[in-house]
């Protein structure tokens, strides 16, 4: 199965591989002898399938897949994989580092002893941040990765509170120590509020003006999820009004970052790299394989994703 991918991925995984075509640029096409692509992000869609007629096979190295119209995979018969649960962990990780990091102004601190202030600007009122420990965490979207960051966060003496279009059992809920909100409810009364949903068209924008408005004052909003899932705009001027303050791993057209975000305090940005380690890059890169093995021996896919 001859496989066209952007470059190697991490691991020795990859090379299990037998008949891989890298290219630079764009997605090349029309490609009669491509069996399937090994994706990280690029859009795929009708037009875009129409350049392979013979794909066997759309495998995503990642576990959100928003670039991928899977119902137009679907009309022409291409199966479409990703890599769940091998990234909960470190993409849990991240989100934690972000909260800590935007709640006690870590990134504030580092500039300032870099620039040498220490000796000079030091006061007992330098640099005062806010607890962690006893705010409350407002998780929206209790799937794989809003668990375990409800699991971290525990360990952080949180309170915490989810939101999602499902309510979990009582049992469920009493097991993770989370209470359920409304999400307009959650934004109200949450001290932190953290992103965990999927991008689809039901969740883009999610968090748009109204909502971001309903924030606290001095609040903070983390997202390692997608950056389209927030209005970016109304997100941009309510931190620069130093109202809230956020810690975000994506944006809503990566790699661009909204300029004024650069010049601001009030935010730590990093860029997309909440599966970021080798550890996980690597089992990503298992999973990856493997879905493109078993498409080559036409046996059943271990990560298919169907429209929803
Ligand atoms: C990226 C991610 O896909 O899994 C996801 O949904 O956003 C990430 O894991 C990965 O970083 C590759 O760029």
């Amino acid at each position: 199965m001859k496989i066209l991918a952007p470059r190697r991925f991490p691991g020795p995984a990859w090379d299990e591989l037998a008949d891989v075509e890298y290219y630079e640029g764009p997605l090349p096409g029309p490609r009669p002898d491509i069996e399937a692509l090994a994706v990280v992000g690029e859009t795929i869609d009708a037009p875009m399938l129409e350049r392979f007629p013979n794909l066997r096979l759309v495998a995503n190295y990642g576990a959100g897949y928003d670039g991928i119209d899977v119902v137009a995979c679907a009309a022409a018969g291409v199966p479409v994989t990703n890599t769940p649960g091998v990234l909960d962990a470190a993409t849990a990780d991240l989100t934690l580092a972000l909260i800590l990091a935007t709640r006690r102004r870590v990134v504030e601190s580092d500039s300032f002893v870099r620039a040498g202030r220490w000796g000079t600007d030091w006061a007992s009122t330098t640099l005062l941040a806010q607890d962690a420990s006893g705010a409350t965490l407002g998780i929206v979207g209790l799937g794989h990765i809003g668990t375990a960051v409800a699991r971290r966060a525990r360990g952080f003496d949180l309170r915490l509170l989810y939101t999602q279009r499902e309510h979990l059992a009582e049992t469920e809920e009493r097991k993770l120590g989370v209470e359920f909100r409304a999400l307009d409810d959650l934004l109200r009364e949450a001290d932190i509020v953290t992103l965990h949903v999927p991008l689809k068209a039901d969740t883009e924008g999610l968090l748009d003006r109204r909502r971001l408005a309903l924030l606290r004052d001095g609040s903070c909003l983390v997202n390692t999820a997608r950056g389209a899932i927030v209005d970016e705009d109304a997100l941009v001027e309510e931190l620069a009004s130093g109202r809230i303050r956020a810690g975000l791993d994506v944006f809503a057209h990566e790699p661009d970052v909204p300029q004024q975000l650069l010049e601001l305090p009030n935010v730590v940005l990093t860029p997309h790299l909440g599966s970021a380690t080798w550890e996980t890059r690597e089992a990503m890169t298992r999973v990856l394989v493997d879905n493109l093995k078993a498409a080559a021996a036409g046996k059943e896919l271990p990560n298919p994703v169907y429209p929803s």
